[in-house]
């Protein structure tokens, strides 16, 4: 496996210095930020990260995310010329040694938590999702926003998307995704990218907006539309972990021996009688994820992708961007590390 870390660039207050401190630290996960999903990136921007990361020792070569524009998820007129600037942006990636890039087809929002900082027994906050802080609340009445979701949007601009997607539904947005995978993969085979789908997070559908990429059935669905090493997974534990439904140990078991996972996001979440979630420590005994099984499968089907520690807590007084502080990142990083090393030593023996 690539140990990889996700820095957030120049405004990122973890240095890249940081990073590469922690032991076995291999590949930086970035994306251009300064750009609007549906525009196409300055070369310059990517050759500067590209330059930033070996500068200090890292790779830069996972990129998450190239972002979906609305319209490509909805379908709408444009769909052509915006379908090209996200294939002119897989190609410019690759120009510069992007092997990897992760995207989502979340309509309107990317992940929906009710709480960024939900302080725990002993004094570290994380990212929660409460049904109790959810109830009665409805995104086309009130005026909703919830921690996390792109502020960039009015309430009536959110309102009008609400209801496209309700008008589009599940089957609509399926459609869009084939449209979508059929032009970009052999664009991505072409320059040597693994395209890799978020899944959705969390995996069930929130205010009635369609959700697809949930369960074992989509996934075999969504890898079915094009059948290509280049159209694969990033398999997030904690987004498809929160629906008890799924079988996570199982799910890498399937997809790592077919080779359609690109990239691993390891976290753990505890998942709360109503349903509700809570993210946690990585470790095991933090959480409902059984972290050792998941690492076991991928080490038994010759998992070589890119791995991150995803969303840590905040801890030792860190302040910063939710969920992606340095310090319980780094002490996931190391579980993980050690994980890995225990399971490869078990199966060589
Ligand atoms: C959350 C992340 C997601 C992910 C996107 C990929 O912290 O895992 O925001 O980057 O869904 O497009």
């Amino acid at each position: 496996m690539k140990m990889s870390f996700r820095w957030y660039g120049e405004t990122d207050p973890i240095s890249l210095q940081y990073i590469r401190q922690i032991p076995n630290m291999r590949s930086i996960v970035s994306a251009v930020y300064d750009v609007k999903p549906g525009e196409v990136w300055p070369e310059e921007s990517i050759e500067k990260m590209k330059k930033q990361c070996e500068d200090n020792g890292l790779v830069f070569d996972v990129v998450e995310s190239i972002p979906v524009h609305e319209d490509i998820k909805l379908g709408r007129n444009n769909v052509d010329e915006l379908l090209n600037v996200y294939c002119e942006n897989i190609r410019r990636c690759a120009k510069y040694g992007v092997k990897c890039v992760t995207y989502n087809f979340m309509p309107v929002f990317d992940w929906t938590r009710t709480q960024l900082d939900k302080e725990a027994a002993d004094g570290s906050t994380s990212l929660v999702m409460y049904w109790e802080q959810m109830k009665g609340l409805d995104p086309l009445k009130d005026d909703i926003h919830l921690p996390g979701w792109d502020s960039s949007y009015s309430q009536d601009e959110v309102r009008e998307l609400i209801s496209a997607y309700g008008e589009l539904g599940e089957e609509g947005l399926w459609e869009n995704l084939e449209k979508f995978l059929k032009k970009v993969i052999p664009v991505a085979e072409e320059c040597g990218v693994r395209m890799a789908i978020h899944p959705d997070d969390p995996p069930y559908p929130i205010f009635g907006i369609p959700r697809i990429i949930t369960c074992e059935e989509n996934l075999d669905r969504m890898l079915s539309i094009v059948d290509s090493p280049a159209n694969s997974l990033c398999l997030c534990t904690g987004s498809l972990g929160c629906a008890a439904s799924n079988d996570v140990v199982a799910m890498i078991k399937k997809y790592s021996a077919m080779d359609r996972i690109a990239f691993m996001h390891m976290r753990n979440i505890l998942i709360l009688d109503d349903g509700s979630f809570e993210e946690q420590g990585h470790l095991s005994s933090c959480g409902s994820l059984d972290m050792y099984e998941i690492t076991k499968a991928l080490v038994e089907t010759g998992f070589d992708g890119y791995v991150r520690p995803d969303h840590g807590r905040m801890i030792w007084g860190e302040t910063g961007k939710p969920g992606y502080g340095l310090y319980d990142r780094a002490l996931g990083a190391t579980y993980i590390n050690g994980l890995f090393e225990a399971c490869e030593k078990a199966l060589n023996k």
